[in-house]
Parts: C-alpha cells; sequence; structure tokens
C-alpha cells in the first residue's frame, strides 16, 4: 500500500479501492451522496459500479458489529426476495449486496491509517430525492420504508447487535443536550436562545415512544434508523421505490422511529439544509402520500397502537433531530459533518420550525392517520 504519510486523500481511496477490486480495476472515484457521517464514494469499475464507505467510528465504535448485522439482514432477506420473484406480478427490490475485499476473510477493509472501509453493490438505474415535492414521490417513499419492514419485521432482535446504544431514544438526547449546555463555549445569540426557550418546553414530551414501550404498547423490532427520503432509491424509469440503502443503523428499536424520521424528512419540501426558515412546513398531503405508501405494505404487522403513536412519532423525530443537530452545535460540530461553524444550529432551526408546523397539524395528522387507518381495516389485503 502506498506510504501513509505521503498519501493524499485521492490516492488513499484509490488504494483501498484496489483492495477490493484489484490494482488497475478501478476506472472513475467519485464522492457520492452528502451523508452526515460517514465517508462515501462512488467506484467505476469496468464491469459494476460499487459503494465504497469508510465507516466514521467515532459514531459506530463496533463497525464489526454493523457488519455483522449486515450480514444477518442479507441471510434473513434475500431467500424471501428470491420466493416474491417467482410470484407473478412481482416488484423489483434489491439488497445492497456486501463486497468483500481481496485478500483475508473479513468483509471490511482496515487501512493503515486505520480507517475501517467497506463496499457494496450499487444500486443501478435508480435515484434518490433530497426534497420531495411530489405526492407520487412521498407515496413511493412511504411504500419503500413499508416493504423494508415486511421483509426485516421478523428477524429475532436478538439476532441483532445494538450497534449504536441509545440511537433515537430521545431521553437520552435530553440528557447529553443538558450537559453540552453547561460545558459549551459557544456564545449565546438570539438563535441559540430560541432553541434553549423551544427545548425546554417540550421536555417532557421527549419520552412519549419510549414510555409507550415501557407499558408494553409498543414492542422493539428490527427497523432501519435512517430512512430519510434520499436514502430510498427509486427505479429511474418506473419511479417505484426499490431499495433502502445506508443500512448501517438496521438494529432492534421502535418502527415508530423510521415512520418518523420517514415523516419529518418526506413531507419537508424545502428539505434540511434550508436556509430560509419561512420556507419549512409540513405538507399534509406529502404526509397522506408517505402514509398511504407505507401502510399498503405494512398492514400485516402494524397494530393499532403503532397506528396510535404514528403523529407523535412524527413531532418526535423531528424535534429529535432537532436536538441533536443543536447539541452538535453546542459541542463543537464533534458528530455531524459540518460546511461552517454555525451549520448544525441552523439545521436545528430547520428541524425545530418543521416540528412547530407539525404541532400546529397534530389534531389533522391524527385524523388522516385514523381514516387511513379505517381504509385499511375496510381494504380486502
Ligand atoms: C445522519 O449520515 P447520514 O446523513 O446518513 C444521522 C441520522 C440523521 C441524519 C440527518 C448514524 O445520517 O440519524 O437523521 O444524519 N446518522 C447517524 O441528515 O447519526
Ligand atoms: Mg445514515
Amino acid at each position: 500500500m502506498t506510504d501513509p504519510a505521503t498519501c493524499s486523500p485521492d490516492s488513499q481511496v484509490l488504494a483501498v479501492a484496489e483492495a477490493f477490486h484489484g490494482p488497475g480495476a478501478i476506472e472513475a472515484i467519485d464522492p457520492l451522496g452528502n451523508g452526515n457521517v460517514n465517508d462515501t464514494y462512488l467506484l467505476r469499475t469496468g464491469g459494476a459500479s460499487y459503494v465504497l464507505q469508510r465507516l466514521n467510528t467515532a459514531v459506530f465504535s463496533k463497525p464489526e458489529q454493523v457488519m455483522e448485522n449486515l450480514r444477518v439482514l442479507g441471510e434473513h432477506v434475500q431467500p424471501k426476495l428470491q420466493e416474491e420473484s417467482r410470484q407473478p406480478g412481482s416488484r423489483r427490490w434489491e439488497l445492497p449486496q456486501v463486497i468483500g475485499p481481496r485478500a483475508g476473510t473479513e468483509l471490511w477493509h482496515c487501512c493503515s491509517e486505520g480507517g475501517f472501509w467497506r463496499c457494496t453493490s450499487y444500486i443501478e438505474n435508480a435515484c434518490s430525492i433530497d426534497r420531495i415535492e411530489q405526492s407520487q414521490q412521498a407515496k413511493q417513499v412511504g411504500a419503500g420504508l413499508g416493504r423494508f419492514h415486511r421483509l426485516i419485521h421478523d428477524i429475532p432482535c436478538d439476532q441483532l447487535q445494538d450497534t449504536l446504544e441509545g440511537f433515537h431514544v430521545t431521553p437520552l438526547y435530553l440528557e447529553q443536550y443538558h450537559q453540552a449546555l453547561v460545558r459549551t463555549t459557544v456564545k449565546p445569540s438570539e438563535a441559540t436562545d430560541a432553541c434553549i426557550g423551544f427545548i425546554r418546553e417540550r421536555e417532557s414530551f421527549c419520552a412519549v415512544l419510549e414510555q409507550a414501550k415501557a407499558r408494553g404498547e409498543l414492542l422493539e423490532r428490527p427497523i432501519h434508523g435512517d430512512p430519510k427520503c434520499n436514502n430510498v432509491m427509486l427505479d429511474l424509469s418506473s419511479g417505484e421505490a426499490i431499495a433502502l440503502i445506508d443500512l448501517d443503523t438496521v438494529k432492534p428499536g421502535l418502527i415508530h422511529y423510521d415512520i418518523g424520521d420517514g415523516l419529518r424528512s418526506c413531507c419537508n419540501p424545502a428539505g434540511e439544509e434550508c436556509e430560509d426558515l419561512e420556507q419549512v412546513v409540513f405538507s399534509l398531503d406529502l404526509a397522506r402520500a408517505m402514509l398511504e405508501g407505507y401502510l399498503a405494505e405494512a398492514h400485516g404487522f402494524i397494530t393499532p397502537w403503532d397506528l396510535h403513536y404514528i403523529p407523535a412519532a412524527a413531532r418526535l423525530i423531528s424535534f429529535e433531530l432537532g436536538l441533536r443537530f443543536f447539541t452538535d452545535h453546542l459541542n463543537g460540530n464533534v458528530y455531524f459533518k459540518a460546511d461552517h461553524p454555525t451549520h448544525n444550529l441552523q439545521r436545528a432551526l430547520v428541524q425545530f420550525r418543521l416540528t412547530e408546523s407539525i404541532e400546529q397539524q397534530l389534531m389533522e395528522l391524527e385524523q388522516l392517520v385514523a381514516e387511513l387507518s379505517t381504509a385499511r381495516a375496510g381494504s380486502p389485503c
């Protein structure tokens, strides 16, 4: 391998790519997507294309467990997909495949600089959308999440490792926020005061899902963990959802973390990187489409309690992401990649504005879920 002391980031990535595909195999390497945590590249070889990722080991401290979960996921889902593909009228669905390096027995590559790298297949003839503007797209994001949940809901939770303890457990993020608030060196401003006030008014709401879990109303199941709209791949010609990508956070959790994340990302046409807060609004029309798509796939395993907590999940996961971004701003941007010092503050303000918009329409959202549940209960499938 190239001497790490002299190697530029690009030559380092090339050396790693060659560890998976062999010397001279790589035709092009380009950054892929806009993930906030891992580093992701698209590899073009003479034949297929691949996704190469450096896992952020400050976040995923046991990356081997992430890979183990991917193995369990693949072993569970692939036979189901083969079975489904034999059915008449079957629809395209793909699961990114892990490609091991050429040497050794592990499914990942550790380079001498300490990076933990893995390679997966690339979903061809598909795209993802950062900001949803059409109901049809929202419906497909919902359908994709529903299909993914349908494929994984029966993986026994004890077969999956908890790769990110406390992930989406909002009361824990609240504790971390309080610690950050005490220790921060960030200067107070109108925006930070607004965030602090916003959080203070919602502290008691933070436990809504965890309390429902403690009461036995909600059960842990395998989840995706990060099903924001741009992690759902849509077929280029049909527009249909055909894969969920970014599978690092597949682990036991509440499906509400996923449904809430899907709703918060799908129903904010301004997107989470928006700079004009006036534009941030939760669209009930997109929520209707997203939930119609989701429930059409999920009706076989979703319970009345699950349905009951969907509006709260939309509100909570938007709020939680705002809380996480704001905490990271107070901590000096150590978790989410940031382009400038107030980037995570701006992202927090967007999520809090979205939370407010959800709160203003909570009754309508509750009515919508009730209406869709009744419609499904009356439907033949
Ligand atoms: C992070 O890295 P990325 O963009 O896939 C984060 C998610 C957030 C998301 C917000 C492991 O995901 O929880 O919802 O940013 N992932 C992790 O864009 O914390
Ligand atoms: Mg992710």
